[in-house]
């Protein structure tokens, strides 16, 4: 098996610690102090951007000096090494902007993430609207580092900022009637243009039974790599289910509804055959049109087998038991 082998700590701290010391001492200070001055030079901005490899210019938001956030022992992968974040930024599934992956960081720059309103209702004791910043503030945030398996077997495995859907969850009080969960991403055409330009059944939306929304391993995702999610990874608010195939793991929320019946979902609807509402990732289970064994890791670029659940059967079998 050709899988680089790395102990959990040579990983953490050789792959996610020089980012998060890039943020924080120069890129997070240098940021605010560059905000200050748009507001007066907007020109500025223009010359920042050009300059800078790897994002557009995130919004300053209070939130931000959430980051970075205490990383959590519990989730960890000690047989891959973290993907680099210039990769998983450029490598991006968005159909909103495009469907050419290297080009959605810069189709996604002008979306406008602040403010962000999410909208919760369906089967809740009291359905409510929240501003994200206030969202943000009502969870401890840690850091996960993951697995992410898309259906077209690539993967990549990066530190996720979050908190779990299960305290999110609680804290919306669904009625014993929800047996499901249903998420829905923005619809905003002037600025995405996959929306105009592709005829798919904008928003996107997606599901989950609610045991798989509160179980431990799903994540309400803020942030990557030691900083606020930038806008192709879906800012400032997305899911991630790391047991399902990448498509289950919606950008961009801005509805959270709790139904009785399965709701239908995006990549399902559009072809019934290939995307099942489970999705679980499978090697067993091959897409109709190429084999699931296996995966091309989008850091390495080596090929590797696939995990059952993704590699997460301890946490996710007994749901499907
Ligand atoms: N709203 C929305 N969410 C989405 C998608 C999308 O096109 N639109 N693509 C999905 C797919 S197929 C994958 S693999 C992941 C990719 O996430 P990443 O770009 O942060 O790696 O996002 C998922 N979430
Ligand atoms: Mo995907």
């Amino acid at each position: 098996m050709n899988v680089l082998r790395a102990s959990r700590y040579s990983l953490a701290e050789s792959a996610v610690t020089p980012e998060e010391i890039f943020w924080n001492r120069r890129r997070f200070i240098t940021g605010l102090a560059l905000a200050a001055t748009t507001a007066a030079f907007p020109a500025c901005r223009s010359r920042e951007s050009a300059s800078d490899a790897t994002d557009a210019p995130l919004p300053v938001r209070a939130s931000d000096s959430l980051y970075p956030a205490m990383r959590s022992s519990r989730y960890h992968v000690d047989d891959r090494t973290l993907t680099p974040a210039n990769i998983a930024g450029r490598y991006n599934n968005f159909y909103e902007f495009t469907t050419d992956k290297a080009a959605v960081a810069r189709l996604a720059s002008g979306l406008t993430i602040d403010p962000w309103t999410i909208e919760v209702g369906g089967l809740v004791q009291k359905p409510f609207q929240i501003g994200f910043e206030d969202l943000i503030r009502k969870f401890p945030l840690e850091e996960r580092i993951y697995r992410l398996r898309c259906v077209e077997a690539w993967s990549m495995v990066v530190p996720w900022v979050g908190f779990p859907f299960a305290k999110f969850g609680e804290f919306c009080a669904p009625l014993s009637s929800a047996k499901y969960v249903r998420f829905i991403s923005f619809y905003r055409p002037q600025e995405a243009v996959g929306q105009r330009d592709h005829d798919y059944p904008w928003p996107y939306y997606e599901g989950l039974r609610l045991d798989e929304a509160m179980n431990e391993l799903t994540l309400m995702t803020t942030g990557i790599f030691g900083k606020p999610l930038p806008r192709q990874h879906g800012a400032p608010l997305r899911l991630i289910v790391p047991w399902k195939y990448g498509y289950k793991s919606p950008k961009s929320i801005v509805k959270i509804d709790f139904t009785a019946e399965q709701p239908r979902t995006f990549w399902n609807d559009l072809g019934p055959a290939e995307y099942s509402f489970l999705s679980n990732v499978d090697p067993d289970v091959p897409h109709p049109r190429w084999s699931q064994m296996t995966e091309r890791d989008i850091g390495t670029g080596m090929r590797i087998p696939t995990l059952k659940f993704n590699g997460y059967s301890e946490f996710v079998a007994s749901l499907y038991a």
